[in-house]
C-alpha cells in the first residue's frame, strides 16, 4: 500500500471528518494499467481515473499518490456523492513503471484505495540525420595510415544517444595485388574515430571503406547507418593530378567507381601522377 491518510499527514482530513458522519465508507475504483510510449525526454504524458461514490452522499476527500509521494488533493461535497463521481490526473510520467494510488475517506479514518500501474516504455529506436566522415576523401595513395574522425547526427524522442563505429569493410582486399602489401588497412581506434590506408589497388577502380555505425538510445533501441570513405583510384581532389575535373563532391563512391572503370583499368595512379 503507498499511501495512507496518515503517512500523508494530512491533518485536513480530521477536520475534514468533522463535516461528515460516515456511516458506510465510500468505494472507489481505478481505471486499468497503461502502458505507453515514451514521448519526450520526461517520459509520456498519461491521465489516470478514479471512480468514488458515497452511500451516504457524505463529504469525500481523494488523495492520489505516485510512487509513493502526493500528487494531488480533490475534495468532493457532501451530497453528490451519492452518485459515482470519476475524477482525473493528469501526469508526466518517467520511463518505466509508476504506481498511482488512489484514496478516499469520508471522515479520516475510512481510507478506500485502489491503484493501478503506468508503465512508459521506449520502443523506439533513434532517427539518425547525418553521418560524417571527415576526411572522406583519401589521396594521396600512399599507403599510409590517415586518421578519420567520424561525426553523427541522431536524436530520440525519449532521451539521449550514444553511437559508435561498430566495423569497417572495404571493397578491396588488405593484401591485394598492386597496393602495397599492407595490412591491416583499417583499425576503429575510438567510438568515433578510426585509422585508414590510403591505398587502392593499381588495377582497381577505387578503394571504398565503410564504416558502420549503431546509434543506441537509452532503451537499448538501435538504429544502424554507414558512410564512405574513398580512396580513388586516379585523380586527387582538385589537385595538379586532376585529368578531368568533372564531378561530385568525393563522398559517393558510386560516382568514382563508375568513373574510375570507365578510365581503362590497370593503370597504376602512381606511374601517372609520377610522370606528371
Ligand atoms: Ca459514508
Ligand atoms: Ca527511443
Ligand atoms: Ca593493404
Amino acid at each position: 500500500m503507498k499511501i495512507s491518510i496518515k503517512s500523508l499527514g494530512l491533518a485536513g482530513a480530521f477536520l475534514f471528518a468533522a463535516s461528515t458522519h460516515a456511516a458506510t465508507p465510500p468505494t472507489i475504483t481505478c481505471s486499468g494499467d497503461q502502458v505507453l510510449e515514451c514521448t519526450s525526454t520526461n517520459g509520456a504524458l498519461g491521465v489516470v481515473s478514479a471512480t468514488v461514490q458515497d452511500a451516504d452522499g457524505d463529504g469525500l476527500m481523494v488523495i492520489w499518490a505516485i510512487n509513493g509521494h502526493a500528487a494531488e488533493t480533490n475534495i468532493l461535497a457532501a451530497g453528490d456523492t451519492t452518485n459515482a463521481i470519476t475524477l482525473s490526473l493528469t501526469n508526466s510520467f518517467a520511463v518505466g513503471t509508476n504506481d498511482v494510488s488512489v484514496g478516499v475517506t469520508d471522515d479520516g479514518t475510512n481510507v478506500v484505495m485502489c491503484s493501478s500501474t503506468v508503465v512508459v516504455q521506449d520502443t523506439t529506436p533513434p532517427q539518425i540525420r547525418s553521418i560524417v566522415a571527415s576526411p572522406n576523401v583519401l589521396w594521396p595513395p600512399n599507403h599510409k595510415m590517415r586518421p578519420i574522425a567520424v561525426v553523427v547526427r541522431a536524436d530520440d524522442a525519449c532521451g539521449p544517444v550514444s553511437w559508435h563505429i561498430t566495423q569497417i569493410t572495404s571493397n578491396e582486399p588488405e593484401d591485394g595485388l598492386g597496393d602495397g602489401n599492407t595490412s591491416p588497412d583499417s583499425v576503429i581506434t575510438g567510438p568515433h574515430k578510426a585509422l585508414l590506408r590510403a591505398e587502392r589497388s593499381g588495377k582497381g577502380s577505387g578503394r571504398i571503406y565503410t564504416l558502420d555505425i549503431e546509434v543506441s538510445d537509452q532503451a537499448l533501441n538501435t538504429t544502424n547507418g554507414s558512410v564512405r570513405v574513398t580512396v580513388p583510384h586516379d585523380r586527387g581532389h582538385g589537385s595538379r593530378w586532376n585529368d578531368d575535373e568533372d564531378d561530385d563532391d568525393h563522398n559517393d563512391s558510386g560516382d568514382d567507381r563508375g568513373r574510375g572503370n570507365g578510365k581503362g583499368n590497370g593503370k597504376d595512379k602512381g606511374k601517372k601522377h609520377g610522370k606528371n
